[in-house]
């Protein structure tokens, strides 16, 4: 078959719709490994900056790539989706499937990015999709590109569904490396794009079909974040007797078949919060009593449960809220990244705010401060506050001069830490009041 052909000798042309963290990494890593990349954005600016070498992604490797890729003609972007689609053989679509404020999925720019690739639509193409999408929307997807093409799926192009599982901040690496999960409609779809990717990366590739894919893809996170939850409510429980919850889940964890992840103060990012709802979408039978439902109120919850520490740490200070200087490290919705989307951080500034705190804010690797007043370091923040929160655990803050944070912030200095980065026997033991989410304290409060 000629396009089995053109792939195995990477002379085949390959479209990329959509260039945020995903498509830009499947885009550039396609491109250096000498297929021929175009990649398409509405974003005019982000296009701009490709082409001119000005790319402002915080992700390692990711900005070098795409310059020596642009320089030598081998990938480039515009926005002329329909040029793309009528010029390219493959085209891999990686478009934000978003959640609506009353957590639907918003797949409009899906449904547009598939009638532009069906306007350009001739025989023999192959159409991946990238983005996280509700359980069945490839079928539904194929029916656009069918009606928009006047062509049938199947018989003259083929259609898989295929997730990444990056780490924003590590991209390439895990593109490269992650083994990856692959379901066409037919199976010819699901070959042909197995030996695409074979091509290309070094992880294992497992094959079924879409709609089977499209559940696990949504599955894998939502595991996580029913994990944390269950985690998030030992932390509570822990709180309430007593108990320390890292030791908890340490101990737990010696058992070979007992995986909890760690608690904290609120599931932030581009997954996490959303995947679960795309798996729920067609759920109606149970919605009464959806463990997954719940465990996402649950860590949401989390991000009022730190305010409640808060207020909780101001009032044994007998300092009112209303007028209280308070210090957030920490913006970022995980380590390592520049990355603040859905970050509990926004919540939880934005509500001090509101309560009338003065709020100082530092995080390393971003300047967000969601309103509060943007420092840049540490201590500059903390310096004359009543209270010190942790809301990342980026590495800088867990070797923070305690002694100097105490000398700098107003008497009694308290520390609220949402990620328990730092340790609480040693901020105690320099006259600092601690706080962590899960940390209880002992012969205090019993139930
Ligand atoms: N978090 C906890 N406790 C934990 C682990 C995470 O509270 O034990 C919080 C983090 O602080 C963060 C949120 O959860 O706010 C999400 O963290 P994550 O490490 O799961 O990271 P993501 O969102 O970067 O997840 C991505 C996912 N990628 C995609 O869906 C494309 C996910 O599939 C991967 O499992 C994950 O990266 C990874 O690190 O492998």
């Amino acid at each position: 078959m000629k396009l089995l052909e053109a792939i195995s000798k990477h002379t085949c042309k390959i479209g990329v719709v959509g260039l945020g963290h995903v498509g830009l990494t499947v885009a550039a890593v396609f491109a250096d490994r000498g297929f021929t990349v175009f990649g398409c954005d509405l974003i005019r600016s982000q296009v701009k900056s490709i082409m001119s070498g000005n790319l402002k992604l915080f992700e390692l490797g990711l900005a070098k790539m795409v310059n020596n890729n642009v320089k030598s003609g081998k990938f480039s972007a515009t926005t002329d989706c329909l040029n793309v689609a009528k010029t390219c053989e493959i085209m891999i679509i990686c478009v934000q499937t978003p959640l609506s404020r009353d957590q639907q999925p918003d797949l409009s720019f899906l449904r547009s990015a598939c009638e532009t690739v069906g306007h350009g639509m001739t025989k023999q193409k192959l159409v991946l999709i990238m983005s996280s999408v509700p359980p069945g929307t490839t079928t539904e997807m194929s029916r656009i590109l069918e009606r928009v093409s006047g062509l049938s799926c199947e018989k003259d192009f083929w259609l898989s569904y295929c997730p990444e599982r990056l780490t924003p901040g590590n991209s390439v690496r895990d593109f490269i490396n992650s083994d990856r999960i692959i379901g066409g409609v037919d199976a010819q779809s699901t070959r042909l794009t197995s030996h695409l990717f074979q091509e290309v990366v070094k992880g294992k590739v497992f094959l079924t079909n879409s709609l089977t894919v499209e559940i696990a893809k949504l599955a894998e996170n939502t595991f996580r974040d029913v994990n944390i939850a269950f985690a998030n409510e030992l932390a509570l429980i822990c709180e309430q007797d007593g108990v320390d919850v890292q030791e908890v889940v340490r101990l737990a964890n010696t058992h070979p078949r007992v995986n909890i992840h760690r608690p904290g103060c609120g599931v932030g990012g581009p997954c996490l919060p959303k995947d679960p709802y795309l798996l729920l979408v067609k759920a109606k039978q149970h919605t009464e009593h959806s463990l997954i439902r719940c465990s996402r109120r649950l860590n949401s919850f989390m991000e009022s449960h730190t305010i409640s520490m808060i207020l909780t740490a101001l009032r044994l200070a007998k300092k009112d809220v209303t007028g209280s200087r308070i210090s957030v490290l920490g913006v970022t919705y995980k380590k390592g990244t520049s990355d603040v989307r859905g970050a509990p951080s926004k919540f939880i500034i934005q509500e001090l705010l509101r309560l009338g705190a003065h709020v100082n804010v530092y995080d390393p690797l971003c300047t967000e401060c969601f309103g509060g007043k943007n420092c840049t370091g540490p201590y500059e923040a903390i310096a004359n506050t009543d209270c010190l929160v942790i809301l990342t655990d980026h590495r800088e803050f867990a070797s923070l001069n305690l002694w100097k944070v105490k000398e700098i912030m107003n008497k009694p200095a308290c520390l609220v830490d949402g990620r328990r980065v730092i340790n609480p026997a040693k901020v105690k033991s320099i006259g600092i009041r601690y706080y962590g989410i899960g940390f209880g304290k002992r012969n205090k409060v019993r139930r």
